[in-house]
């Protein structure tokens, strides 16, 4: 251990990491920067071929300066053999993803072969770090049993091996990856300490050093608090609308208690993690469990946020005199949240889906995100807005909340609807402009 924990102090520790999506790519990028040499693993040839020129699929602030630098330098070398990586490292990263099934059941079949591979290459003295959120009990009777089985070595006598779960999100990866705290998860303590070494040469986070089930539960609860408290938030919502006051107003008020934090509600909530994570904790459930039913609750609650959208938007446009079919409608955002051009389970799909169901022409506008879940896209805002009969805000991007909202109206058709699917507009100012305007928990 001494060892190692040498070589991580001197940067002359080799790492391999393996799966370099949203969070293993920065991840190598960060490591390399530190003064390592990585090698990334991917088992996708074209994800390879990517970070080879230097390209990144999702736009990340400062990731492909970083990555120019590290690839130029020799410090991140990437490959697509994870047998040949481990064996040629002192540490491995694991940051392939755990998605769900059709039935909302976890699927660990990227997991289990990354084991797989890692246990071949695997020798006495290396570590092993998975960041992967996994549902409880993945690290004992998975990870650990294929490394060990696999590889007939013993955890924490052979190797170490600790659960260091991501907590980095889209659009401020690498700022949180440099101040996060971060949980340590282990069976033994010398995984602990020399997962802590390697972990604090890029984080001024605290280190937070658990056992491998609690680190597992714990990622699980943080997005579902979120996913909860956004559901709440939602169904505040709604109920705002019936009792005919503003959700922005309440949610205000309430927060300025001491112990009161409740998030925004919103036309959906979307991304790779609060969408699945709930489902992951609630893997183990016993189906007799009848009384645990607030995390499927909410889940459902966030779910059914972008068929609310759709109906304030009927409901708009009757007001304003016109019929959904063949009405014209600029949707404001594709990506799951503002300022990242990520799409993933955005509530976009859904909105854009049912407007074209009934009848209505679409067309999209994102200033970061390529995707238009089979509508017409526009170039630029004025392009989205020009000559439809409503728009919706479905994206918080910063651009649209600094909006013009005299241009806009100068260009859509005449008696415009605008529904504020992220509250980001202020209603008194919107109708005194001459807009129908709805809002999700909004007085109409
Ligand atoms: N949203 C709302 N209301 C809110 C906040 C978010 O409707 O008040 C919506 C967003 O529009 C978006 C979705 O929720 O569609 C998810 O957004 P998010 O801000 O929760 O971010 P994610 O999914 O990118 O990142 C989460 C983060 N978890 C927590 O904040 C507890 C991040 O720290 C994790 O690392 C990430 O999941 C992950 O990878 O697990």
């Amino acid at each position: 251990m001494i060892e190692l924990i040498g070589k991580l102090k001197k940067r002359e520790a080799r790492i391999a990491i393996v799966g370099l999506g949203r969070v293993g790519l920065p991840t190598a990028a960060v490591f390399a920067d530190a003064g390592y040499h990585v090698i990334g693993v991917d088992i996708r040839s074209d994800v390879i071929q990517a970070i080879s020129l230097k390209k990144i699929r999702t736009k990340e602030p400062g990731l492909e300066e970083i990555l120019k630098k590290v690839v130029n330098s020799n410090r991140l070398k990437v490959s697509t053999e994870t047998v040949h990586a481990v064996k040629e490292c002192d540490v491995v990263i694991v940051c392939v993803q755990t998605p769900s099934d059709s039935q909302r059941k976890p699927d660990l079949t990227y997991l289990k072969r990354a084991c797989k591979e890692i246990a071949q290459g695997l020798s006495k003295r290396k570590l092993v770090i998975i960041e992967s959120t996994v549902p409880p009990g993945t690290m004992k009777n998975v990870a650990a049993k294929i490394l060990e089985n696999e590889s007939m070595t013993k955890c924490g006598v052979d190797f170490w091996l600790a659960y260091c779960p991501e907590r980095i999100t889209s659009g401020k990866i690498l700022q949180e990856f440099a101040t996060s705290s971060r949980i340590i998860g282990s069976f033994d303590k010398d995984s602990a300490k020399v997962a802590a070494e390697l972990l604090k040469t890029v984080t001024n986070g605290d280190l937070l050093l658990t056992d491998c089930g609690s680190a597992e539960v714990a990622k699980l609860a943080e997005n579902t608090f979120r996913d909860v408290n956004i559901a709440f938030a939602n169904e505040l919502a709604l109920i705002c609308e019936q009792a005919k006051v503003d959700v922005k107003e309440v949610i205000r008020l309430a927060n300025t208690h001491s112990r009161v934090n409740i998030h925004s509600p919103g036309c959906g909530v979307g991304g790779p993690c609060l969408t699945k994570d709930p489902y992951l904790l609630l893997s183990l459930r016993r189906s007799e469990a009848k009384e645990q039913k607030i995390i499927e609750a909410s889940r459902k609650m966030n779910d059914f946020m972008p068929s609310h959208a759709i109906r304030l938007v009927v409901k708009a446009l009757g007001k304003a005199g016109k019929d959904v079919k063949n009405s014209r409608v600029a949707v404001l955002g594709v990506a799951y949240k503002g300022e990242t051009d990520d799409a993933s389970n955005s509530p976009a799909e859904q909105i854009i889906g049912e407007l074209k169901n009934l009848g209505a022409k679409v067309v999209v506008y994102d200033p970061f995100c390529e995707e238009s879940f089979g509508a017409e896209r526009a170039q630029d805002l004025w392009e989205a807005v020009k000559g439809v009969d409503c728009l919706i805000t479905v994206t918080a991007h910063n651009a649209f909340q600094r909006l013009s909202l005299q241009k806009v109206k100068a260009l859509m058709n005449e008696c415009p609807v605008i529904v504020d699917g992220r509250l980001i507009f202020e209603p008194l100012e919107v109708r005194r402009l001459g807009f129908t305007y709805y809002g999700i928990g909004r007085v109409t």
